[in-house]
């Protein structure tokens, strides 16, 4: 066996970049997952549901794709459950003490005390899980910007396999009863550009960004020498993610040399560039 002896260059950061949370203004809608356990006599848990339904019951819950949404898991049982959104990254709002005897009797959602604020590993940062304690209302904000089937669950094992996991999808929908688009006082948070894949590329490259409203938007790739190469998008695009490829060709569809380019998003209110290698 060879001794192979190398010296770790690597740098620790001095500090991370965390992107802005986002605004509970700008929540398009609330959506309610009501956590409930059944018990048989002797006390036993005969199992545990979302909206008081199992994983099998179908799918009630459709997201308009680009959308974001404040959602409440609102625990009625005795436990703790650190509650998973698949694939989907939020911001935990704050956790609210309400009577459980009162909304199991009424449906009614009445507070018992302030709104508690996440601890600080809790605060303006990104999870895909959030502890909901028995007899609190934990809020989450999230923009749902992938299209497809995800589920929401337990993520204790025992647990979301005896019933607590419910599917919802993520799609376009013509839904404009919340008027779309930024709501007063919203920060947007500016798209964000990135290249798909493997680099340097080669035959074509995969470019993705999201957007979080409705607006004009313009992709091109310029040559190393500053001069523009192809526009691959110039138009109003909805909200979400966006994917698109450039095959390396120039605006005449000739294939264009081997070298660096760089990808260049621009918006009304923002421009973004990134660098990519074309390899033949
Ligand atoms: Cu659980």
């Amino acid at each position: 066996m060879k001794n192979i002896q190398y010296t770790d260059n690597a740098v620790l950061p001095t500090s991370f970049i965390i992107p802005p949370s986002y605004n509970p203004n700008s929540s398009r809608r609330t959506r309610d997952w009501v956590m409930t356990e059944t018990l048989d006599m002797a006390g036993n848990s005969l199992g545990l549901q979302l909206n008081h339904k199992g994983f099998m019951a179908g799918i009630d819950d459709t997201v308009q794709l680009g959308s974001r949404e404040i959602w409440r898991y609102v625990n009625t049982t005795m436990d703790m459950h650190p509650m998973h959104i698949h694939l989907v990254a939020f911001n935990i709002l704050d956790r609210t003490p309400f009577d459980v005897a009162q909304f199991k009797a009424t449906g009614n959602i009445v507070f018992t005390g302030p709104p508690e604020i996440p601890p600080a590993n809790e605060l303006n940062n990104w999870k895909d899980e959030v502890m909901a304690p028995p007899g609190y209302v934990s809020r989450v904000i999230a923009q749902y910007n992938r299209p497809g089937k995800y589920v929401t669950h337990c993520h204790i094992l025992g647990h979301e396999e005896n019933d607590m996991m419910r599917g919802f999808i993520i799609m376009p929908t013509k839904d404009t009863s919340f008027g779309g688009g930024m709501v007063a006082g919203e920060t947007p948070i500016e798209p964000t550009l990135t290249v798909v894949g493997a680099q340097p590329f080669r035959g074509r490259a995969s470019i993705a960004y999201s957007t979080d409203y409705e607006q004009h938007v313009r992709l091109s790739v310029y040559n190393s020498l500053g001069q523009r190469v192809k526009t691959l998008i110039n138009g109003t695009v909805a909200a979400g993610l966006h994917s698109m490829s450039w095959d390396g060709t120039n605006e005449t569809g000739r294939q264009v040399a081997s070298g660096a380019y760089f990808c260049k998003l621009e918006t009304p209110g923002s421009s973004q560039t990134i660098r990519t290698v074309l390899l033949r």
